[in-house]
């Protein structure tokens, strides 16, 4: 068993979980700058303050986001720990970051643009060119130590000033904005850089932090990410047009779901369930609602803001590949208080769990890319993947990683019989988080990702510096081989 020399091996970050130096080089604030951290028993959360001067926190954990009182206007508080204004220093960092990365025969490195970084409120006509220099800095090097750089355009986030002033996504004007962002980063890297994401991890997002919306009730929503799909179908045309040759994705969020028991009221929920999380990549990847839509907004309560020759924007500009982050997989049954929302369900009785409770399944990997490859008949490019855990470094920074190893394992072996025995077309790998980096949804350094470790706590003391763990040289060695040592072992 072996990959294809020109199969994609390589590793995925997001900027504000990696780069910091958010005063740095004319960026913007983003919206996650105003995020704190967390851990698993206390949620992340949105700080704000009320035209009468009150202070408050709200939930900010991704998909479970809570709304922003009416009138509250984000703001940093004191006492208060922001992770994404620091990260990981990748800012400073980003040359030996990527020699790390190429260093292990990676070659492909997916990462994302910050908006703000690039158009500071969202609003100048003109790009900021040291936010652009910034990236085209990353890219080339990455094309230098040969590996092809994957761009993020949207990864959950949006400069402060557009999001305030016209709550986020929730506004048709945004785009526009966000179109001319794109424009500006096909004009500078078209013929860099040949993969493209318009958004990430679509079927997820929901409130402030990545929608830039103070609301989150399902009409805010759905509204917000009809928005988000006519924005990707446009810049899909786009990049098309302006980059001939460019491959457009779009990323999507697929953990497996399996119905709790066989009791057919159990199954028939499992497939609803799907539903819930399909409605967004069938949207993009097809160029239309699916047929379900209708009754999903109803039940809902969803009062869709269809404008004129938004079906034909949609048909313009549908998916070329399917990109998506797999982690876990979950149960659900009939009944479920979350059965009819996208996110949430129970563990698995046959399966270990990661210590954030994330359930290990190798094998759902390879379902769900069999489901994709079934559902779309497009290529797939699993864009993030990996296992949280406490890493313990010796005084030299190196960590004896076997869990991770065994999970990679595990799952690299699923993903190659999908390849090589099911006949899917699936093109590419990136580990999330090939360095260690904040995590998204509880904003720790504690949960860590990579083959490098990073000298940092939770509340960002430590030394910065960079070492390998035991899992970079077996990746190493898995890329070299093509995979074929995973079955040797
Ligand atoms: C995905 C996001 C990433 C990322 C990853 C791991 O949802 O696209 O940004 O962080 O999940 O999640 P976490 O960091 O919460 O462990």
């Amino acid at each position: 068993m072996q990959l294809s020399k020109d199969f994609l091996w390589g590793g995925a970050t997001a900027d504000f979980q990696c780069e910091g130096g958010y005063d740095e080089g004319g960026r913007g604030l983003t919206t996650h700058d105003y995020e704190t951290d967390g851990n698993q028993e206390n949620p992340r959360g949105i700080t704000y303050r009320m035209p009468d001067g009150t202070i408050g926190k709200a939930r900010s954990s991704f998909f479970f986001a809570d709304p922003l009182p009416e009138g509250a206007v984000p703001c940093f508080l004191d006492g208060e720990y922001y992770p994404s204004l620091k990260a990981v220093d990748h800012y400073h960092h980003w040359r030996e970051d990527l020699e790390l990365l190429a260093g292990m025969g990676m070659n492909v490195y997916r990462f994302s643009i910050c908006w703000s970084r690039v158009f500071p409120t969202g609003f100048e006509d003109e790009p900021n060119e040291a936010g652009l220099a910034f990236y085209e800095g990353i890219i080339d090097y990455c094309i230098e130590l040969g590996m092809q750089p994957l761009v993020t355009i949207h990864h959950d986030e949006l400069p402060v000033v557009l999001a305030e002033k016209l709550d986020g996504w929730s506004s048709r004007e945004t785009i526009e904005h966000y179109l001319r962002y794109c424009k500006a980063l096909f004009e500078r890297f078209g013929g860099k850089v040949k993969y493209w994401l318009t958004f990430n991890e679509i079927n997820a997002v929901r409130g402030y932090a990545s929608c830039g919306t103070h609301n989150s009730d399902n009409n805010t929503h759905y509204n917000a990410v009809h928005n988000m799909f006519l924005g990707s179908a446009r810049a899909v045309k786009l990049g098309h047009e302006m980059m001939p040759g460019s491959m457009f994705g779009t990323m999507y969020a697929f953990s497996a779901f399996y119905p709790a028991t066989c009791k057919p009221e159990d199954v028939f929920a499992q497939m609803q369930k799907r539903r819930q999380s399909f409605y967004y990549i069938d949207t993009m990847a097809r160029g239309h609602y699916p047929a379900f839509a209708q009754e999903m907004w109803r039940e809902k309560g969803v009062e869709l803001r269809w404008e004129e020759g938004d079906e034909e924007t949609l048909a313009a500009g549908p998916l070329d590949f399917v990109s998506i982050s797999y982690y876990r997989s979950n149960t659900i049954c009939v009944g479920h208080p979350r059965a009819k929302e996208v996110m949430g369900g129970d563990g698995n009785p046959y399966l270990p769990n990661t210590p954030w409770g994330w359930p290990i399944d190798p094998l759902g990997l390879r379902y769900v890319l069999n489901e994709l490859a079934d559902r779309y008949e497009k290529p797939a490019f699993v864009v993030e993947n990996g296992m949280g855990a406490i890493d313990e470094a010796d005084e030299n920074g190196y960590v004896e990683d076997d869990y991770r190893i065994e999970y990679l394992r595990d799952h690299f072996k699923c993903m190659m019989q999908a390849i090589l025995e099911d006949g899917v077309n699936c093109f590419g790998y990136t580990m999330w988080g090939p360095f260690d980096l904040v995590s998204l949804s509880t904003g720790e350094m504690a949960k860590r990702y990579g083959f490098i470790y990073v000298d940092m706590d939770d509340k960002g003391n430590g030394t910065l510096r960079r070492t390998k763990k035991k899992s970079y040289d077996w990746m190493k060695h898995v890329i070299e081989t093509q995979g074929a040592c995973l079955w040797e072992e």
